[in-house]
């Protein structure tokens, strides 16, 4: 439950608000070739359709399921199935994110839903599911509006609604039973495992009887015995009632500190030079439960948490500096953030345009990527997962894959570079001036193509090159005027 379950790789990517037949022409064509090891899909389970208040289609009515049913925006029953199929044959995983915390929150009758369910919010009926009242936590929880108030009380937290959606009761064997079965359905389509929305909001000990009752994977694509991989979305920065610790003995947890350490250092907040030490000596959990990202779909938009200090796309420099140090850190399984791209609109510190849902045509329909000759995308999808400085360092982490970190060295502020044992090497230049040093190196000695500025092409570097000398030294360069802060050589880039 702690094991992504990959054939291949290090690094997962979430393609957000991505259409099945999409992500299963991505795995052929892209994934599977550059050695990613699954995708995060959002969530398959059928959910309500909004259209209110000018806001059409937000993306976070998929956080707002009806029933589990295989229908939404990205694809039907058959076309998960394709997908699944499709991925595992090419050698990519997929990890399905489950909202098992709560159904609905309160809509308008007549709202619809993404497969034609019938539901009542109000009187919490999912038919579909089925689930009745019963189901539901109300007379558990013990704030006054029956929304979770306080969130240093445990209790509220559990019991109460998150945001107003109907919360479900883990506590009972019948809505148990029906998640369970939606899971092993997954299950037996071939998924290699989860992202546990608001897993915060459930009881570990009812979460542990749910996961240890799935199951194992399905032997078509796994062997025998094969426990699904568990990542569980709890925010702790610390200061509340709910620890991660409590969810270690289920599965890995989202460790939301790493992204917001890391967008402070590299925004300038902290020197890099502490990051020497980035992981547990930063009070993150135990980097072998640990599930690491620089930004996810919630903070990149200022919901979940992190605040003004985490990086996205919107910032390509520090962005890929950050990535390029997540992946060539060894601490926890990282997980690379695909978005889409959507117009801001700040009004008094918050994005008015935060619900905005993925690219779509006059009804709704989410579109495609398209793909550029450089292999980048189109129709409003950024697709940082195809960005060289990213897809690139996935292949750092997995030639890396086994090492430690050594011969770190930094200039006492915000300029470093380590090691990954005789596999790889990094440098980073977050500082005002160029980094120009001759510094201690741990690849064998040769010629390297720096896989930042360009790639190994056809015996060739098509960015800059690092020597490494038979006294185990080379030059590095990185002056503040290039596109990008960072180089990476590894043993696989070597000319
Ligand atoms: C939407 C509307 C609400 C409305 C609600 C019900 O925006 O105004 O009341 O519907 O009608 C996503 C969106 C929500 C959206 C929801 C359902 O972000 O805006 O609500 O979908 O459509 C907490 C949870 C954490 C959660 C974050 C967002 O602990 O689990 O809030 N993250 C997951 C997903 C989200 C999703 C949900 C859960 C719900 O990743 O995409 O919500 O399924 C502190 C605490 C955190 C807390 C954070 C923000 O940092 O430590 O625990 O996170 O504040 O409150
Ligand atoms: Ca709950």
């Amino acid at each position: 439950q702690w094991d992504p379950n990959a054939s291949n790789g290090q690094a997962i990517v979430h393609l957000f608000e991505w259409k099945w037949p999409d992500i299963a022409a991505e795995c052929e064509n892209f994934l599977g070739p550059r050695g990613f090891a699954g995708v995060q899909i959002s969530p398959p389970s059928e959910n309500m359709v909004y259209y209110s208040g000018g806001q059409n289609r937000p993306w976070w009515e998929r956080y707002q399921p009806v029933s589990y049913n295989l229908v939404t925006r990205s694809g039907d029953e058959s076309a998960f199935q394709n997908m699944v199929t499709r991925c595992n044959n090419a050698g990519v995983r997929i990890y399905a994110d489950i909202v098992m915390n709560h159904m609905t929150g309160w809509q308008p009758s007549g709202t619809g839903a993404t497969g034609g369910s019938s539901f009542d919010a109000g009187t919490e009926s999912y038919p579909a599911v089925p689930y009745s009242a019963f189901d539901f936590n109300d007379g558990n929880c013990n704030s006054g509006s029956g929304d979770i108030e306080n969130y240093g009380d445990a209790n509220q937290v559990r019991n109460c609604k998150l945001s107003g959606l109907n919360d479900l009761n883990q506590g009972t064997d019948y809505v148990r039973g029906k998640i369970k079965d939606y899971l092993n359905k997954l299950i037996g389509y071939g998924v290699a495992g989860f992202r546990v929305d608001a897993s915060k909001h459930m009881w570990p000990g009812d979460m542990q009887i749910i996961f240890n009752s799935l199951n194992d994977l399905s032997t078509d694509y796994f062997a025998a015995g094969t426990r699904p991989f568990v990542f569980q979305e709890v925010i702790d920065l610390g200061g509340e009632a709910i620890s991660s610790d409590e969810y270690v003995g289920i599965g890995r947890v989202t460790e939301f500190k790493y992204g917001k350490f890391l967008g402070e250092a590299f925004r300038g907040n902290n020197q890099l030079k502490w990051l020497v030490n980035f992981g547990e000596g930063w009070g993150m959990l135990d980097r072998g439960y640990a599930l690491v990202f620089v930004d996810n779909h919630d903070n990149q938009r200022g919901h979940g948490a992190g605040g003004d200090m985490i990086l996205t796309f919107r910032d390509p420099k520090l962005y890929k500096m950050a990535n390029a140090f997540m992946l060539g850190w060894p601490y926890g399984y990282t997980r690379v953030m695909s978005s889409y791209y959507w117009d801001q609109n700040w009004v008094g510190g918050s994005d008015q345009n935060d619900w905005i849902g993925p690219p779509h045509d006059d009804s709704y329909n989410t579109l495609s990527p398209t793909f550029n000759a450089d292999g980048s995308c189109g129709n409003g999808w950024m697709c940082e997962h195809r960005w060289r400085q990213i897809y690139n360092m996935v292949e750092f982490r997995n030639v890396a894959h086994g090492t430690d970190m050594n011969d770190w060295w930094d200039n006492g502020n915000n300029q470093i570079a380590f090691c990954r044992g005789d596999r790889g090497f990094v440098a980073i230049n977050n500082e005002g001036y160029d980094l120009a040093q001759t510094l201690q190196n741990c690849l064998a000695a040769g010629t390297y193509c720096d896989v930042i500025s360009g790639s190994l092409e056809g015996g060739a570097c098509t960015g800059k090159s690092v020597t490494v000398g038979s006294d185990g030294t080379a030059y590095i360069q990185i002056a503040t005027s290039e596109d990008d802060g960072v180089l990476a050589i590894h043993a696989n880039s070597k000319l």
